[in-house]
């Protein structure tokens, strides 16, 4: 049987589907999958990068999307790798960003959800401040092994709570109260 989904969730990354499916799940939103690599526009702007990925990928499914542009900054690299996150971490990866760091270890992770149908073009922003640890911890996916959120001293591979505080779950709780209302709205 075919299931039927309230809203799809546009990306070529299978691990951000999953948590933000798990997320989702817990707002009462029904989330499907749409595995398709967006073209991305060249911006320093996560925000101009999200919207641009949203609209493509209305235009290409006619449903109702979301699509999430992430990115790790880290202070002491004047947020560099940032809107490259993805790009970074397929080349360098974590060994790489270890090498290029000493004392100041701040960063932080920030998403955007961008949402788009044939009437709405919104995006929800978060962020989750953290250190990068001295060395990778725990066998999680993309930056994990590496980031310690703030008020933990373990990272985010080797939390269990991770899709309760994230910066994925804080965008995407900020786009659910949104669009939970607008159904409701649309209902009355
Ligand atoms: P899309 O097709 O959705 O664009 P992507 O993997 O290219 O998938 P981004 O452009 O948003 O996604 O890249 C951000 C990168 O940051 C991503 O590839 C991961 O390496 C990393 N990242 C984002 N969120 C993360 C998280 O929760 N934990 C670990 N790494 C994360």
């Amino acid at each position: 049987m075919r299931q039927s989904f309230d809203l799809f969730f546009v990306s070529s990354n299978n691990h951000k589907y999953k948590e933000a499916k798990i997320i989702l799940d817990s707002f009462g939103i029904n989330l499907g999958f749409f595995k398709y690599e967006l073209e991305e526009i060249q911006s320093s702007s996560l925000k101009e990068i999200a919207i641009k990925k949203a609209t493509n990928a209305f235009q290409k499914y006619k449903k109702p999307i979301i699509v999430e542009d992430d990115g790790l900054f880290i202070n002491s690299l004047s947020g560099f790798p940032g809107p490259y996150s993805s790009y970074v971490f397929k080349t360098i990866g974590n060994k790489g960003i270890l090498n290029l760091l000493k004392q100041n270890r701040q960063a932080k992770f920030i998403s955007i959800i961008s949402y788009c149908d044939d009437k709405n073009s919104k995006s929800f922003e978060a962020q989750i401040d953290g250190v990068i640890s001295k060395k990778q911890n725990g066998k999680g996916w993309g930056y994990d092994p590496i980031f310690i959120p703030k008020n933990s001293k373990k990272t985010f591979s080797e939390i269990s709570d991770k899709n309760s505080l994230s910066h994925r779950f804080k965008a995407l709780k900020k786009f659910s109260n949104w669009y939970l209302h607008k159904l409701e709205s649309n209902d009355q």
